[in-house]
């Protein structure tokens, strides 16, 4: 990728400095960023001490090994402890730690000190089960309390769990549990998705007749739907409720060391079997707990927080189970999905538990956006302080939305960019200190070293753009790849020597700022020009009458790829595609759009209006089937959409794709 490249293409001007109030009362400041640019290491061993260890840690990096760190590998602590039983030692066993919304309306509130008796059943059980320090535990799960007390019975028992999205299919649940080698499978019967009872169990059936999968002993299955009809297999499968609920509700957790594995978590690489990115105790269980503190500027008496994302993601496992509940937070878990049974129901959670600080995906904003600013207009969000965003860059436009429709224009958005491997958040505002800027996720958090280099891994000036990469470890990074350091060494260690290479394109603006754009695979090559998916994708999305876009690089004779935009037209403008003539008419209009915001070199040689965009449960579009599509090749592996229909839908619109 030359250097001019990745186009520094949108200016954005906007700008919003933090609300008085917040900044004079936020948990963290500038200062932080001097104090940690001063000593960084130093720095993290004050955000260790946030924690309650059992041996006190004396080291804080051993990067004796690089790229293999540990981080205060001579502490121990016990993670469930952490997050329950010191609340409640504390004196804080009355206030909730879940508010948990069904998706058919059944609530329960979870109180610190039930949570803490609900987690020592549990442990106890797993420990029936056979489960010691070490074993591995499956959890495929709907977003149900459970799911979190099933990940802390573990973390308290030293048993690295892997959680396993419950929309993946049997096939890939078997790979995962093989890969991991699980001994144990955490299920439920079902859950509740888009009004209706969808089975889990059945999945866990056919995945334990697949080779590689026989070390499994026992399922443990946690009645949800109370679906009759479900195969039972004796000595194998165990009621949640029978075997769970006959324990003691005391049980003293063991400290491990700081580097003891806490999960396994799979991420799905676009080519090559999934990649087990495995996290250790100490250091994530610091970073994750600093940062939920620091992004969010969570004050556990009054807050109440609410991440959208399903807990097999690692954004559940980082700012559902562990950051929050670390810092003592109260928390809402909903179950299903945001337009179930009307379009406004996050905005009725949001109303009815008076919730302050709201993280979500772009992907969500985006459907919000289409469904129509009257939605969210019919509830109170006033409580509404802080607004966070991840997984994808967020488009300008859609920040916009989110700010002034969801945020009362006056509420801070943090935009937090980090992956899988990095374990908790490395780049993101901090509400109280950054001035914003539309679609920028701006620059490292306290603590963390980052920045955008060039092919000869150069740094580039500001105005420059290139790869994002972080040069320095953290405390909650991957340790490993599960079974493959060497896969560790060639994906992440191995383009630029020293450094992690996170394999997203970035740019940095005239300040400094850093700018996702999309990852490295997307960056599209046209006439000689790198030009950013994200940017493109953010022209077509500021245009009126688009709600959302996807943007890849098709093979091109003339060009080397040609820009294909796939995009989903807002209400009106939907209706008018379908006239033909109107149709042609708006896709004129929005090449000539794309073309005055960013350049005619970005202007989409074609542009199809679609119903729908094939995306992963996490939300991020799946560009890699667009571009099948788009050169009318047979589809890629697909077993990660969420609905696979969609790819259909797409190919019966382009006869003529080619
Ligand atoms: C947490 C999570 C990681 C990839 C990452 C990048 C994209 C996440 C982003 C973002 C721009 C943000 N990504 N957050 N891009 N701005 N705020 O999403 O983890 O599922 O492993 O994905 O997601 O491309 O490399 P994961």
């Amino acid at each position: 990728m030359s250097n001019e490249s990745l186009a520094n293409l949108l200016k954005e001007e906007r700008r919003f400095p933090p609300p008085a109030d917040l900044a004079a009362h936020a948990n963290v400041t500038a200062a932080a960023y001097e104090q940690a640019a001063g000593d960084r290491l130093g720095f993290w061993a004050e955000q260790a001490a946030r924690l309650s260890w059992e041996t006190t840690p004396t080291q804080t990096l051993d990067w004796s090994n690089a790229p293999f760190a540990k981080w205060f590998a001579d502490g121990k602590l016990n993670v469930a402890y952490n997050c329950v039983d010191r609340h409640v030692e504390n004196g804080l066993g009355d206030r909730v730690a879940i508010h948990f919304e069904g998706e058919p309306g059944d609530t329960r509130a979870i109180t610190y000190a039930e949570l803490q008796r609900k987690v020592s059943k549990a442990a106890h059980a797993l420990i029936e089960l056979g489960v010691r320090a070490g074993d591995r535990v499956a959890i495929y799960m709907p977003m149900i309390p459970e799911t979190v007390i099933a990940m802390l019975a573990c973390a308290r028992l030293g048993a690295p769990h892997s959680v396993v999205f419950g929309g993946f299919s049997a096939d890939a649940l078997a790979t995962r549990i093989n890969d991991a080698d699980a001994r144990v499978v955490i299920t439920a019967d079902g859950g509740y998705r888009r009004g209706k009872a969808s089975a889990l169990k059945p999945a866990v059936d056919e995945a334990l007749t697949r080779p590689g999968t026989e070390n499994v002993r026992s399922v443990l299955v946690v009645r949800r739907t109370g679906q009759e009809d479900i195969a039972w297999q004796d000595g194998r499968d165990v009621w949640w409720h029978e075997i769970v609920e006959r324990q003691s509700d005391r049980h003293t957790p063991e400290a491990f060391d700081a580097e003891h594995p806490l999960f396994i978590l799979y991420t799905s690489g676009t080519t090559g079997k999934p990649k087990g990115i495995l996290h250790t105790t100490g250091g994530y269980l610091t970073q994750v707990s600093y940062t939920h503190h620091a992004v969010f500027d969570l004050k556990p008496e009054t807050d109440v927080y609410w991440c959208t994302a399903d807990v097999g993601w690692v954004t559940g496992h980082s700012y559902i189970t562990y950051g929050p509940l670390s810092n003592g937070a109260t928390q809402v878990l909903y179950e299903g999905t945001p337009d179930t049974p009307h379009q406004g129901r996050w905005w009725e959670i949001v109303q009815k538990y008076g919730v302050t600080i709201l993280y979500t995906a772009p992907t969500a904003i985006r459907a919000c956006m289409k469904w129509g600013d009257d939605i969210p207009a019919k509830f109170d969000l006033s409580s509404l302080r802080v607004l966070g965003s991840v997984g994808e860059p967020i488009n300008p436009e859609a920040w916009m939305w989110y700010r002034k429709h969801i945020g009362a224009d006056a509420t801070p958005i943090v935009d937090t960019w980090w992956q899988t491997e990095t374990g908790a958040m490395m780049l993101s505002p901090l509400p109280g200190v950054t001035e914003t800027k539309p679609g920028s996720a701006q620059r490292a958090l306290p603590g963390i070293s980052a920045t955008v280099v060039d092919d000869e891994a150069n740094e580039v000036p500001n105005g420059g753009g290139g790869y994002l990469v972080l040069t320095e470890p953290w405390p909650a990074m991957l340790r490993t790849i599960w079974g493959d350091d060497q896969r560790y060494l060639d994906t992440y260690w191995s383009r630029f020597e020293g450094k992690y290479f996170a394999g997203d394109g970035a740019k940095k603006d005239d300040d400094g700022d850093i700018w996702l754009l999309g990852r490295v695979d997307d960056v599209m090559l046209v006439s000689g020009h790198n030009i950013s998916t994200t940017e493109v994708e953010s022209a077509l999305v500021s245009h009126p009458k688009v709600a959302e876009a996807a943007v890849v690089g098709a093979a091109d004779p003339q060009t080397t790829q040609a820009i294909c935009a796939f995009v989903i037209l807002r209400g009106g403008a939907a209706a008018e595609t379908s006239d033909a003539d109107a149709g042609s008419g708006l896709v004129e209009e929005l090449r000539a759009h794309v073309s005055q915001q960013l350049g005619p070199i970005a202007k989409p040689k074609r542009i199809l209006p679609v119903a729908e965009l094939p995306k992963t449960r996490s939300g991020k579009i799946m560009r890699r089937l667009l571009r099948d599509v788009a050169e009318n090749r047979d589809l890629g592996d697909v077993t990660t959409l969420t609905d696979s229909s969609v790819m259909d839908l797409i190919q019966a619109k382009l006869p003529s794709a080619a």
